[in-house]
């Protein structure tokens, strides 16, 4: 028996046990964790099958006459240390996402940061709603999860219950059973009904409004928490900011009736524990940043925060734990450049970028109109790809790394959700000749520095944990799988916030939506059994499915299982219609990750728009609109 866990870029991390009985092994969960308590979920448990996959890459590929064939490592080394020496490092790009976490998983960020390489800027996770809160509290924090089994009410702010994290899921139903009632806002479709006393639904990208209209009630009542407010930086100008507007402005804004309002308001003024879930999805608009100001600052104001049972969970950063093990700068700003609109950025500020790395991300596919990212990774002279399979970046590069995957490396990683971190070891020998990123980034260090900036993976570790919060050895984190950090279990305790003055800042605008924009808001969500766009080839052999209500303007006269083209400014993608009447009638939901060489991939017809707050991708502010498919010759 041997305990792991899972490196994937969700907030669950999850300590896992395996065992191995011969050729076979099987994965369960620890039930010793006081998070997971030994569930995993369809993504974890599929990570043997991945692991194991035939379509896995595993020897490095070189592309030649625009075929890939094996070469060796010692090869493949010789020309990524021929390439990265006989460039300026500002003709060199470093693209890393979060595809897969842990203290060494930063390796290739301080090796290029070495070699002073360009980098990216921008997120196309959470950044928005951190920021959000930073720019209210100072800091980004929440209580500890094991705290939500204190909450009376959780009030639900666009939390897929059921599809982003099973512990969350089994957690709920164990709190509803225990008497906690849960309701849950969102724009449908999510199936939060199984899971909820009420769901509310509001129109995309509009909780603030919601937010602003449950603040005016309580300010109308004086049911204001005193010591928040004197504990706080712009609390007149903000209440006269809200007071202009009128309740039924607010109300129609989000499409929320008065009713549901006033039932939202009575909740965050009783004198119950009242939780507040904060899902991603909200802050993934034009001004989702303002969203999550506006849920935050009405916990606050309520004084539903940094008490028992009270308090907003949003995330939190999963390397608060670790210091940095390498104490390489920051490369400046001027040597970023966006993520989201990688081509138009490099064109618009004549970067002539000749070499690209790219590790832990699926850029030609993730990020908003892909097929331009695709373009810009096609126009760079050589690209190297560190990954485990040929998705639409892989196919696209001159070079492919393969990539050691969780359990064939050690490693050790923060959670974005609770207080444990956990040892992920090595379980099973990398897959053929694939190698782990930090083995491959120390010896393309020993190539290309004359000091090597990455030491050894011991020495990484034994510094990272050296912090306050760790209070355990490396050998017991090793032994036990996981251990619990020592953060306290609320934040914001007496209403004393993380800056130096301790006091929150409000908000001082409320933002309108563009008016009259042509089409529904496209919510491209998570899919329940993959992460992102870790999806079997094999699984992506229908057409993609568009969830759309009979309510919606724009159906028009097309019908249940027709197919159709689905259109925004930028293109079109044929998909075959669903209906769902739970889903707000200006809104539509395609499930994420699909690739683009299967005709699967939304983000082909995704702008880059960017988020108020933060450099955020504003995903689900994108207008699209439907078309007949007999219309088009050019799916
Ligand atoms: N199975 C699975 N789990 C995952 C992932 C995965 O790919 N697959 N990815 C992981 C990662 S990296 C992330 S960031 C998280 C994402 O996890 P989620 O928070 O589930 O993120 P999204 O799918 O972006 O958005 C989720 C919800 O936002 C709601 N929503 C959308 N717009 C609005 C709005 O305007 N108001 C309100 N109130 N609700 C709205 C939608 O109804 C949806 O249920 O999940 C993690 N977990
Ligand atoms: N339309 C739309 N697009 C979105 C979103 C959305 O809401 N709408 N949300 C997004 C969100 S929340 C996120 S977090 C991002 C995610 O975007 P990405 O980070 O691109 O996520 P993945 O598609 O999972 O790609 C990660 C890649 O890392 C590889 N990988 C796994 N393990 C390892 C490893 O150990 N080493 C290396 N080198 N590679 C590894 C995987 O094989 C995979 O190809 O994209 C987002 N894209
Ligand atoms: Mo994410």
């Amino acid at each position: 028996m041997s305990i792991s866990a899972c490196t994937l870029d969700c907030p669950g991390t999850c300590s896992f046990i395996v065992e191995k009985k011969g050729e076979q092994a099987t994965i369960k969960g620890n039930p010793k964790h006081p998070f997971s308590k030994g569930l995993i979920c369809a993504k974890g448990k599929a990570l043997l099958k991945r692991i194991n996959h035939p379509d896995r890459i595993t020897a490095p590929l070189l592309k030649r006459n625009g075929k890939f064939e094996p070469i060796s490592w010692d090869e493949a080394f010789k020309i990524c240390a021929a390439e990265i020496k006989g460039l300026d490092a500002e003709e060199c790009l470093h693209i890393k996402g979060y595809g897969f976490r842990g203290v060494l998983a930063k390796a290739s960020t301080v090796f290029f940061r070495s070699l002073g390489a360009l980098e990216t800027y921008g997120s196309l996770c959470d950044e928005a709603g951190c920021e959000a809160i930073i720019q209210n509290f100072g800091s980004l924090d929440q209580n500890n999860i094991s705290d939500l089994d204190k909450a009376d009410i959780i009030v639900n702010w666009g939390k897929d219950l059921s599809r982003s994290s099973i512990h969350i899921t089994a957690l709920i139903k164990k709190l509803r059973k225990s008497g906690t009632k849960v309701i849950s806002i969102s724009p449908g479709g999510d199936g939060n009904e199984k899971l909820s006393d009420e769901t509310i639904l509001i129109r995309p990208g509009t909780d603030r409004f919601l937010a602003a209209a449950i603040i005016r009630i309580l300010i109308e009542g004086g049911n204001i928490e005193a010591q928040v407010v004197k504990n706080s930086i712009g609390y007149d100008e903000f209440k006269n900011l809200i007071l202009k507007y009128d309740s039924i402005e607010l109300a129609d804004r989000c499409n929320v009736s008065i009713e549901n309002i006033r039932k939202l308001s009575s909740i965050y003024k009783s004198d119950k524990n009242v939780s507040s879930l904060i899902g991603w999805g909200v802050q993934r608009y034009s001004f989702g940043g303002e969203n999550v100001r506006y849920i935050t600052t009405l916990c606050a104001l309520s004084g539903k925060l940094g008490k028992e049972g009270s308090g907003f969970y949003y995330n939190i950063s999963s390397g608060r734990n670790f210091a940095s093990w390498a104490d390489t700068p920051d490369t400046p700003q001027e040597r970023k450049v966006l993520l989201h609109d990688l081509k138009n950025e490099l064109e618009a500020r004549d970067i002539k970028v000749k070499f690209m790395w790219i590790d832990g991300i699926n850029v030609a596919n993730q990020v908003p109109n892909c097929t331009e990212a695709a373009q810009a990774v096609e126009n760079c002279k050589f690209v190297v790809t560190v990954d485990a399979f040929m998705n639409d970046t892989a196919a696209r590069s001159n070079l492919i790394l393969p990539c050691a995957l969780t359990m064939e490396r050690d490693e050790i990683l923060g959670s974005a959700m609770h207080n444990c971190i956990a040892w992920s070891g090595k379980v099973f020998e990398p897959k053929g000749s694939a190698m782990s990123d930090f083995d491959i980034i120390r010896k393309l260090g020993s190539l290309v520095f004359e000091n090597n900036p990455i030491p050894k993976a011991e020495t990484c570790f034994k510094k990272a944990i050296q912090t306050p919060s760790i209070t355990n050895s490396l050998e017991e984190i090793k032994k036990q799988g996981f251990i619990e950090t020592t953060w306290p279990v609320l934040a914001y305790e007496n209403y004393v916030f993380g800056f130096a003055d301790g006091k929150m800042r409000l908000p001082k605008k409320l933002n309108s939506n563009p008016q009259k924009e042509k089409g529904f808001n496209l919510l491209t969500l998570v899919n329940k059994n993959y992460i992102h766009s870790q999806i079997p080839a094999q699984k992506q052999d229908k057409l993609p499915e568009l969830y759309i209500s009979s309510e919606s303007p724009y159906l028009a006269e097309l019908e249940n299982h027709s197919e159709a083209m689905l259109c925004t400014d930028i293109g079109k993608l044929k998909i075959t219609i669903r209906i769902d009447n739970t889903i707000h009638p200006d809104a539509a939901i395609i499930r994420r990750g699909g690739w683009m060489k299967f005709k699967q991939n939304a983000n082909s017809i995704i702008a880059p728009l960017i988020t108020d707050i933060g450099v955020g991708a504003a995903y689900y502010s994108q207008k699209a609109w439907l078309e007949p498919s007999s219309l088009s010759i050019s799916d």
